[in-house]
């Protein structure tokens, strides 16, 4: 991808996810952005965007962030919102195992508490250890930390998977938490 991409990237992703008000624009209740209007306030910054670019953008994101509605004239973020909007994400039974990638030095708060959202609205967790591995590494060291999905499934926790395969849930007490094995060995 080229570097122009990863920046506006980043910022088309603020917008969407955190602050709408950065471009100048409201979503609506659902998370969707009016496409005309994202490309006017992007452009209103001070940097280039055009349809083409953003289709793009989309198309070639990493994580598949992003999702227009049909006719393409509205798009919004899969998740990861810090900003209250209801994407209407899919409750569905998960794996019995997904995996948190975490900063070392969060181990002690998240051994007392568990994992919580905190400025998101939902804790983020990974059907695989190495996407999980690469979330971690974000925030510093790296630990992956093993979630017990199938008996918090089994104690009555819901779980969603947004569209782009990032499962998610609201809290993980402690209880259900280890250290994934690979984690162990490597300590
Ligand atoms: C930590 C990226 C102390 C948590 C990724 C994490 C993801 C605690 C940090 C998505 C804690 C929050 C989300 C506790 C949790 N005490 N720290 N009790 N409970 N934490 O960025 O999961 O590239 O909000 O472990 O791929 O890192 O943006 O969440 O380290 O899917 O699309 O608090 O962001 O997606 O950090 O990442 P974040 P996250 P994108």
């Amino acid at each position: 991808m080229r570097e122009s991409d990863v920046k506006l990237g980043k910022f088309i992703s603020l917008v969407l996810r955190h602050q709408p008000q950065a471009a100048g624009i409201q979503l609506d209740a659902h998370g969707w952005a009016d496409v005309d209007q994202l490309i006017q306030g992007v452009r209103a910054t001070g940097r280039h965007l055009d349809r083409e670019t953003l289709e793009r953008l989309v198309r070639e994101n990493d994580k598949q962030r992003y999702t227009f509605n049909s006719d393409h004239t509205k798009i919004r973020a899969n998740q990861g919102h810090s900003i209250e909007v209801d994407v209407e994400l899919k409750e569905q039974e998960p794996p019995s195992l997904l995996y948190h990638g975490t900063a070392r030095r969060f181990l002690s708060s998240i051994w007392q508490k568990g994992l919580v959202k905190m400025t998101r609205q939902h804790v983020h967790l990974s059907a695989d250890e190495e996407t999980a591995r690469k979330v971690g590494s974000r925030h510093g060291s790296p630990v992956v930390l093993e979630v017990n999905a199938g008996k918090m499934f089994q104690d009555g926790f819901h779980f969603f998977l947004s569209e782009n395969g990032v499962w998610l849930t609201d809290h993980v007490p402690q209880a259900y938490l280890k250290l994934s094995e690979e984690t162990e060995s490597a300590v």
